[in-house]
């Protein structure tokens, strides 16, 4: 007879219990590892990066009327890429460093399907293209003009992605041409959320126009999969913001859900994922980074590199923006 020891996760959320792979302790060792059906229904949830509330309220939108993740998640990041005054996202993102504005964005599905486009200029909905990118080639990443070329290809718009008032700070900047970062105002909000539809499976999004000013050809850790993004529908998905380079150098959205995958809760893995990347920079204070993950049972968690950093999170337990605990203590 066969004894089947489930496991137990003592602190399921709302979300509902879900289906947890079940090891058999059977004597067949290759019988392959079975599944217990859900128990409750999952509850939707999208999360973001940043207090980006109108973002994760068009994500809760689509998710209520039983859209899927994936649409949550594009939709919900749309928002932040339409509105102008975002001055880090989309069309009204700061420019380089020649004055052009460059998108970098990224999405992956609950098939571990994913899109991106790197240093895309003249298109205000990189995500969307990212999501063609996705569905329509046989491809991950375009880059540059291939990715414009492809956007048009696929009747996006050409606009003009500098605003009055991006056009006006980079007169500015050239006065000095200084590059630095500030901490929290670091240039630089990128969004990336991360939704749980009513299946119960898990999508991911990321758009930025990356680092004010940064050399023209730069390219961030948002539109890498596993750095700026990474979802895998059995375990969760994470997301980051704040300087990319060091992001990218621990590729630390995949780091993330590697680390739920062996046990860890979400705070507990974006907690490593940070101090990860302080191993690598020791007694550096002058860089944010914010890691946001959840995992399968739709818990969540944050944690940065200086207070400053929160999240959003939408459920029908209400609409939140959590402050996230941090590494240092003061900036
Ligand atoms: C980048 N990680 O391009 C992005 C910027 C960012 O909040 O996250 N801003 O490096």
């Amino acid at each position: 007879m066969q004894r089947r020891k489930f496991l137990k996760n003592s602190s399921l959320t709302t979300a509902g219990l879900l289906s947890v792979p079940v090891l058999a302790s059977c004597k067949d060792e290759n019988k392959a590892p079975e599944t217990v059906p859900p128990i409750q229904a999952v509850k939707p949830i999208a999360v973001c990066t940043w207090n980006f509330g109108n973002a994760t309220a068009k994500a809760w939108e689509v998710l209520n009327s039983g859209g899927s993740a994936l649409d949550a998640v594009e939709q919900g990041v749309m928002i932040e890429e339409a509105d102008v005054t975002n001055e880090t996202v989309g069309k009204g993102g700061r420019p380089d460093r020649d004055g052009n504005v460059t998108l970098d964005a990224c999405i992956m599905d609950k098939d571990g399907n994913c899109g991106s486009v790197v240093y895309l200029q003249n298109i205000a909905h990189p995500i969307s293209v990212a999501r063609k990118v996705m569905e329509e080639t046989p491809h991950i990443i375009l880059a540059g003009k291939g990715a414009e070329k492809f956007a048009y290809e696929q009747g996006f718009q050409k606009e003009d992605l500098l605003t009055e008032s991006t056009r006006k700070q980079y007169q500015e900047w050239l006065k000095t041409s200084k590059y630095e970062t500030t901490i929290n105002i670091e240039n630089h909000d990128t969004i990336g959320m991360l939704a749980i539809d009513a299946n119960g499976d898990i999508a991911g999004a990321c758009t930025t126009s990356g680092m004010a000013y940064k050399v023209a050809g730069r390219v961030g850790d948002s539109p890498i999969i596993g750095a700026g993004l990474y979802v895998d529908n059995e375990v969760g998905g994470a997301t980051a913001t704040g300087v990319g380079e060091e992001v990218i150098r621990t590729v630390g959205s995949f780091l993330i859900v590697e680390l739920m995958r062996q046990g860890m809760s979400p705070q507990e893995a974006c907690e490593v994922g940070v101090k990860r990347i302080m191993k690598k920079n020791e007694g550096r204070k002058d860089f944010q980074i914010g890691f946001l993950a959840i995992n399968k049972n739709g818990e969540t968690g944050g944690y940065c590199v200086h207070p400053g950093f929160t999240y959003r999170e939408y459920s029908e337990n209400g609409h939140e923006n959590r402050q996230v605990s941090s590494f240092y203590q003061k900036s």
